[in-house]
């Protein structure tokens, strides 16, 4: 039986995401609060740039053929000497996952397109039990056989997924065999131009995750923003049909027992008297358990509001700066996705180090453990998804990509206490379509979400020495948020201070952007691109011009640590990286972080 029967009618409404052949859910919430068997490690792989493994020489797909045979799916060995098979998975090559291809053989290094990757794997079905192979990230479109069999299709390189297997997973030895391919497309989302690695293959974790026939498929349980005395949210069965499920918080004295309506969904709604709420100076998390038909899971989840009211942020009704710095999925010193908590860890420490008690997660979903470290270390969280530059606002398909890819965002993180802003992209060109595309977007994620900030990177406009802010958007959303490269794209350091702002809407001030590039170890005078100087100079200078903006509440300066991009060839500054991280690629730390960090310090004791 496919993956589709077995899907109720409920879950594919409740839980519809981009595929072609199958439809399957967005993540289950939690994975990792689950039963489950970790399918990462050493995968072989084969390099495919003409799709020889997907394709008959006709440009047929062979997974629709009559037989459904013949692609690198069926992972063939040849059983008598005379038979012709042009692949062999056993004798390929081996890369590690997750892990981006890019980072672990010379000649992906820039790949674009097709690498098949294959791993065997022993399991123990139970009867009555129900089976998921959960991927949290493949990039960009990932086609999945188990046994030989298609699961289905994904497209989206930063968002999880997973497909039922319950009936197709075999006792004892089954096959999984991925196809991943990393082409840029001008309809896709990104489109073909952005200024980062396009990292290809599996970049996080896969899981084969054993559930029960009924199980609580997701669950949102967050302080209500307009009634902050009560908790409020859902618990949504697998199934129709009423049942009871208990949520605890033991710690906050709450122990209650809902019944799910005839859709399988109960409602939250618990006053609450005594919560300690999370804050970055303390990120309380509390343990709490749900338990129904069958099925129970704990999570962390922690509790705060979060609100604007004039040009103010209030975090759990108090005033707060966002002391921040953006940063991409990235590790240095690989160079490439990250590739576990470690690297995870590495990243965030540093920004704690900055003296940060925000960040931003540029420019596409991190990972989940991303997001569950940030409650633990305490540090808000800007979370986005990759609507970058000029994407294709007048097709309804790229809509709907975009549209799922938040979605998507939206259903794994919203318990987590860190996230309080949900972007809809990144400095999208103003016009009519445009316009459209995007408000529909903040009118989805208000919709999906209603206990947090939605904004968006906006771009600036320059007449004459005033940076104006003017976006039609910043209408629709809670911070007037842009990016602005004053001294770098436009004016130097001195020229600069000549700049003033207009910035049109009452609204919290947040610069999403700021930057200049320096080779790390390259020291001249304050005038001289590349230069630490040169950057530590801008950053002072950008404190002076964004001290003049009444309504400033935060900044996350671009960025934490240089990054590759193919946008980014000088042979001698860049050599295929964006270099305005404040830590240089092999780690070390720039003149400037050291300026913003000092900034960060004297205006903390003001917030
Ligand atoms: C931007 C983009 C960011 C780039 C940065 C730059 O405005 O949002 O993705 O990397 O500028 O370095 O040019």
């Amino acid at each position: 039986m496919s993956s589709t029967k077995i899907f109720s009618i409920l879950s594919l409404v409740f839980f519809i995401t981009i595929t072609t052949n199958a439809q399957t859910p967005s993540a289950l919430q939690n994975i990792y609060g689950r039963n489950s068997i970790s399918l990462n490690g050493r995968w072989n792989y084969i390099i495919d740039p003409y799709e020889t493994g997907f394709y008959d020489y006709r440009r047929q797909p062979f997974d629709q053929s009559a037989s459904g045979k013949g692609g690198y799916y069926d992972n063939r060995k040849q059983v008598n000497k005379s038979e012709l098979i042009e692949y062999d998975f056993d004798l390929s090559p081996t890369m590690k996952i997750p892990g981006d291809w890019n980072s672990q053989a010379e000649r992906l290094q820039l790949y674009e397109g097709t690498v098949w990757l294959r791993r065997k794997f022993v399991a123990a079905p139970k009867e009555g039990k129900k089976y998921f192979l959960y991927f949290g990230a493949v990039n960009y479109e990932a086609q999945v056989y188990l046994n030989g069999k298609k699961l289905g299709t994904h497209k989206g390189g930063f968002t999880p997924f997973q497909f039922e297997v319950t009936g197709q997973l075999k006792q004892g030895d089954n096959v999984v065999v991925v196809k991943a391919d990393n082409t840029r497309h001008a309809d896709e989302i990104p489109t073909v131009n952005t200024d980062w690695w396009n990292y290809g293959g599996i970049t996080r974790d896969v899981l084969l995750v054993e559930l029960p026939s009924t199980y609580i498929a997701d669950y949102k349980l967050q302080l209500a923003k307009s009634t902050p005395g009560s908790i409020q949210g859902y618990v949504q069965l697998s199934a129709a049909g009423k049942q009871t499920v208990t949520v605890q918080i033991a710690e906050a004295g709450i122990a209650k027992t809902i019944t799910t309506d005839t859709s399988g969904r109960a409602l939250i709604n618990f006053p609450v008297k005594k919560l300690q709420y999370w804050s970055p100076e303390d990120p309380k998390l509390y343990d709490v358990r749900i338990t129904g038909a069958g099925d129970s899971i704990s999570d962390r989840i922690g509790f705060r509001s979060i609100d604007t009211k004039g040009q103010d942020i209030l975090l759990n009704g108090k005033p707060v700066f966002l002391r921040g710095i953006s940063m991409h999925d990235e590790n240095p010193l690989i160079p490439g996705r990250l590739r576990g908590e470690a690297d995870m860890r590495m990243l965030l420490q540093w920004a704690k180090e900055l003296g940060c008690n925000y960040v931003r997660l540029a420019h596409y979903p991190h990972s989940e453990q991303m997001l569950k470290l940030a409650d633990e270390m305490g540090l808000l969280v800007w979370a986005e998804v990759p609507v970058y530059w000029t994407i294709s606002w007048q097709n309804p398909a790229t809509y709907l990509n975009a549209q799922q890819q938040l979605t998507d965002l939206v259903t794994r993180d919203k318990n987590r206490a860190s996230v309080i802003v949900w972007s809809v992209g990144n400095e999208t060109p103003i016009s009519e379509p445009r316009n459209i595309f995007m408000g529909k977007l903040v009118a989805h994620a208000r919709s999906l979400d209603d206990t947090r900030l939605v904004a968006a990177a906006l771009e600036v406009h320059r007449k004459d020495n005033i940076i104006v802010i003017e976006d039609p958007l910043g209408d629709q959303i809670d911070l007037v948020s842009f990016n602005e490269y004053a001294g770098w794209y436009f004016s130097d350091t001195k020229g600069m201070l000549d700049y003033r702002f207009d910035v049109k809407f009452n609204k919290p001030v947040i610069i999403t952007e700021f930057g200049a590039d320096a080779l790390g170890g390259f020291h001249a005078d304050d005038a001289t691109r590349w230069s630490e100087e040169f950057q530590e100079l801008l950053y002072q200078n950008q404190f002076k011009m964004l001290s003049a903006i009444p309504g400033l509440r935060g900044m996350t300066p671009w960025i934490l640590v240089d990054f590759r991009s193919p946008r980014r060839p000088h042979p001698v500054y860049q050599d295929f990286w964006n270099r305005k991280g404040l830590i240089s690629e092999t780690g070390k730390k720039k003149k400037a972080f050291f300026t913003l960090k000092n900034y960060y310090d004297r205006i903390k004791t003001k917030y």
